[in-house]
């Protein structure tokens, strides 16, 4: 690398090719899953000063130690919309911007929300390993519950909570909680908990934050009811998920549709064998129409950084 004169990125986890072939053309690319810990030392004695951006997604964040091993550090671009992997205050105090893909993926996790939503109660993954399983032919499958006309309660008003919302409201009444009401025809809910005792179905769809973990516990499952169900398209933190095995093993709830765990990409055992479950792999915003435009605007803002431009989508420090 000594010849080629052009900005050092590190790449924090692996992306789509297209995405890595654009990083290549952009940049000297270090691929640091790939070095050893000994290595990586080496590394940044030989080449920390050389380091411009790092470029990582929502799930691997950057590492608070490795943003202050890089003097020319200037930006972390996530490949995501979640960011709380990355300590914006820290990287802020380092003179380093934060770059997200808001906007892009918001209908995509929207669509997967109402998609989880009916799959839950319609039962559609059970239904269709019925008729794989060749069950069919020995009686018809035990009846699901209604979608349509149930109360909808959305943790998280933003821009996908929002779009869930829109969504929602051609089956049923809409309300939603958050920090403070916002100028919508929804009912507002001072805290998940009033709204679950109000809802059946309480989509999860905030930020992840420090005051937003394990926000629904076991209170707020009890509030939700017996037949009421969960649905987390957020992140696996904003839930108490060993409140969430207890509740789902003692049909303190009638269900929950996750598509993000605590421990990804450990899922506990009790949810994966409940038959009240539907679980999804964090694929909320894996399209390849979403992915592509993630990708090209984490380029944009990478581009942007590198041109001395404003960002086009920078995240800032609360
Ligand atoms: C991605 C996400 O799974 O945007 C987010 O916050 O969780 C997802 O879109 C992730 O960042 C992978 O790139």
């Amino acid at each position: 690398m000594t010849q080629d004169s052009r900005p050092v990125l590190i790449r924090l986890c692996p992306f789509p090719p297209d995405l890595e072939a654009a990083l290549a053309e952009r940049g000297q690319v270090i691929d640091w899953p790939a070095l050893a810990p000994a290595e990586r030392s080496q590394w940044l004695n030989d080449h920390a000063g050389g380091v411009r951006a790092i470029i990582t997604n929502g799930h691997v964040g950057a590492p608070r130690d490795l943003v202050e091993a890089l003097p020319a550090l200037g930006l972390i671009a996530v490949n995501g919309v979640g960011y709380d992997q990355v300590d914006i205050a820290h990287a802020a105090a380092h003179g380093v911007a934060v770059a997200n893909t808001p906007d892009v993926l918001t209908d995509d996790v929207a669509d997967l929300a109402v998609g989880l939503v009916i799959g839950l109660i319609r039962q559609i993954a059970r239904a269709d390993a019925f008729v794989r399983g060749g069950a069919w032919a020995g009686g018809n499958m035990p009846l699901a519950r209604k979608v349509t006309g149930r109360r909808f309660g959305i943790v998280g008003l933003g821009r996908i909570g929002h779009a869930i919302a829109r969504r929602l409201s051609v089956f049923g009444p809409v309300a939603y909680t958050g920090r403070a009401p916002k100028p919508v025809a929804y009912d507002f809910h001072p805290d998940p908990l009033a709204l679950a005792a109000a809802c059946d179905v309480l989509i999860v769809a905030c930020a992840a934050t420090p005051a937003t973990r394990h926000l629904i516990d076991a209170r707020v499952l009890n509030a939700l009811g017996p037949d009421g169900v969960l649905v987390n398209v957020a992140r696996g933190s904003v839930v108490d998920e060993a409140a969430l095995v207890a509740a789902v093993e003692n049909e303190l709830i009638a269900g929950a549709a996750l598509d993000v765990f605590e421990d990804e990409p450990n899922v506990p055992a009790a949810l994966i064998d409940s038959p009240a479950t539907l679980l999804t792999p964090h694929i909320a915003s894996a399209t390849v129409e979403t992915r592509g435009a993630m990708a090209a605007l984490v380029l944009d803002n990478l581009d942007a950084f590198l041109a001395g431009r404003p960002l086009l989508t920078p995240v800032s420090p609360a």
